[in-house]
């Protein structure tokens, strides 16, 4: 099976990206998880980048907050596919990231998740490799109808409580 990179830009984004990794590990998914800073540590993620495919990776996920510059920086030197999770910071509850995020120029796409959206940024990952991977969408499917289960049940327990 490919692997999944989680890329961050600072140890300050892990207590939320981390959900990323926790999601992957549910779905038996292997991946490696590193800081990388499109500023502060350039030339490191132009090389993970660059070398991403034939190192056995399918898809990258790339958290920044602020300028945020990584998902776009690791997409100008891979063909693989990006998924970028703005993140949230104290300034500008995360829509400077964002915004910096998803607006891509034509011709380097990436796919960008909610703001601390790290699950689906997940879920996406693992949507990825499910395209070849038949034991992979058994396990999403299996995983939709659990979601589905349990906010019938919320429902049910709210009918129950408030209707007359
Ligand atoms: C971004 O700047 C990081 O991804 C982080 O979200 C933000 C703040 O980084 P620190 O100053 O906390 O290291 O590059």
């Amino acid at each position: 099976m490919k692997k999944v990179a989680i890329i961050m830009g600072s140890d300050s984004d892990l207590p939320v990206v981390s959900k990323a990794a926790d999601t992957l590990k549910q779905f038996g998914v292997p991946f490696e998880l590193h800081i990388f800073s499109a500023h502060r540590t350039p030339e490191e993620a132009k090389d993970f980048s660059v070398n991403a495919r034939e190192n056995g990776f399918g898809c990258i996920i790339a958290a920044a907050g602020m300028a945020a510059h990584l998902a776009g920086a690791i997409a100008a030197n891979t063909t693989l596919p990006v998924i970028g999770i703005p993140m949230k910071s104290k300034y500008l509850d995360g829509i400077d990231a964002l915004l910096s995020t998803v607006q891509m120029p034509s011709g380097i796409p990436v796919a960008t998740v909610a703001i601390d959206g790290a699950v689906n940024a997940a879920l996406l990952s693992v949507e990825i490799l499910s395209v070849s991977d038949a034991s992979l969408a058994e396990k999403l499917t299996a995983k939709r109808q659990a979601d589905t289960k349990a906010v019938l049940e919320k429902n049910a327990a709210a009918e129950k409580q408030f209707n007359i």
